[in-house]
């Protein structure tokens, strides 16, 4: 009796266990074992940011609205915000970031693509509100870019706060190489703020006067602080060649202009504004880059330091690891992921997870690489 009784337990556990298994993957260079799991159906998941106390707050692009799960994987049923949202092609609720003190006034910035009005173009726009009982209160408008070419692609539009509180904003040229060359225009460029009671003001010792940190950009999906030195990664997505990932200095020029012929590495002269700053790595035949993040959590120090990105053409993650400068790639290592992709934003959890959005064949959800711990 007593017997069968404890082998129904072993049973009932061995089930238990095999239900839940999620394929276990070991990284050749590291040992690193780790699982990817669906952490959790979403609808074209393009942006997250967790909160400090591991809130995970995430933008349906299509839908314009901006979700909110709780630390136990709860989505709540009700979107914080829902915002008139151009979703077509590249348009739509891009970008999201929330406040360095959202511990205490929980501000959340996101940047979407407005709808067209009879008057208006459709318009890139930056957009701030605080949470409170898990909606959106106080909504502001602090930046509005229109898209005055008319063009579905090359929106690019993100947001990400830096170790000293300053806002940046990227930006797609819309479809218009000369933008990302033009001082006068906002698309095709990285923007710098303050973030101030009277709204955005850009920083006072940004290179050209105003609010541009960095030019001469096609397409800056997503960017990433390094957090050993604040240096401001992006990727750039290229036409037929060279998709990039740019290390981005102020007032230096990232070559994208018109009548831009493949160049990989190589230098690029005649350009009239900053000097010319050549992309860490180069990718031809091009994959799109979209996400990336620096990996920052003690729960893979063999991690530490290295920087993640996903692409969209064929959802693989790439763990980049840099020197000891932080300004050179010293190797890039492609990550088994099984059958599942990784196309569109990758974030850090506080659990030292990486979650990534996926969409298409895979269907649409936020995904969870997590390593096995000791
Ligand atoms: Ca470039
Ligand atoms: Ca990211």
């Amino acid at each position: 009796m007593r017997a069968s009784l404890a082998l129904a337990v072993v049973l009932l556990l061995w089930l238990g266990s095999a239900a839940a298994q999620s394929p276990t993957f070991t990284e050749e260079e590291t040992g690193v074992r780790y699982t990817v799991e669906t952490f959790l159906p979403a609808n074209y998941p393009v942006g997250m940011a967790f909160a400090p106390d591991d809130t995970l707050f995430y933008n349906e692009k299509n839908t314009g609205s901006v979700r909110m799960v709780a630390p136990d994987g709860t989505l709540n049923p009700t979107p914080v915000i829902t915002l008139p949202t151009d979703g077509n092609v590249e348009r739509g609720m891009l970008g999201i970031a929330l406040d360095p003190d959202f511990e205490n006034n929980q501000m959340i910035y996101i940047v979407h693509t407005k709808s067209a009005t009879a008057q208006d173009w459709p318009a890139n726009t930056l957009v701030r509100f605080r949470l409170e009982d898990g909606v959106a209160v106080d909504v502001e408008e602090l930046l509005s870019v229109p898209i005055d070419t008319g063009e579905l692609i090359h929106n690019g539009g993100n947001i990400h706060f830096d170790a000293d509180g300053y806002l940046y904003l990227s930006l797609g040229e819309y479809n218009n190489a000369a933008n990302a060359q033009n001082l006068d225009t906002m698309p095709g460029k990285i923007h710098r703020f303050e973030v101030t009671d009277e709204g955005l003001v850009p920083v006072e010792d940004n290179p050209y006067g105003n609010s541009i940190y960095a030019l001469g950009l096609r397409n800056p999906f997503d960017f990433t602080f390094d957090t050993e030195t604040n240096y401001l990664f992006s990727v750039d997505v290229g036409p037929t060649c060279d998709d990039e990932l740019n290390l981005i200095f102020p007032g230096f020029n990232y070559g994208w202009h018109e009548g831009y012929t493949c160049s990989g590495r190589e230098p690029i002269t005649g350009l009239d504004n900053g000097f010319y700053y050549a992309p860490l790595l180069s990718f031809t035949p091009v994959i799109s880059p979209t996400g990336v993040v620096f990996y920052d959590n003690p729960a893979v120090p063999e991690w530490q330091g290295d920087l993640f990105m996903c692409d969209w053409n064929f959802g693989n993650l790439r763990r980049i690891e840099l020197d000891e400068t932080r300004r050179q790639v010293t190797a890039v290592h492609e990550m088994d992921l099984g059958d599942v992709q990784c196309r569109i934003d990758i974030e850090v959890g506080p659990d030292g997870a990486l979650y990534f959005g996926t969409v298409g064949e895979f269907g649409g959800a936020i995904m969870r690489l997590m390593p096995e711990s000791e």
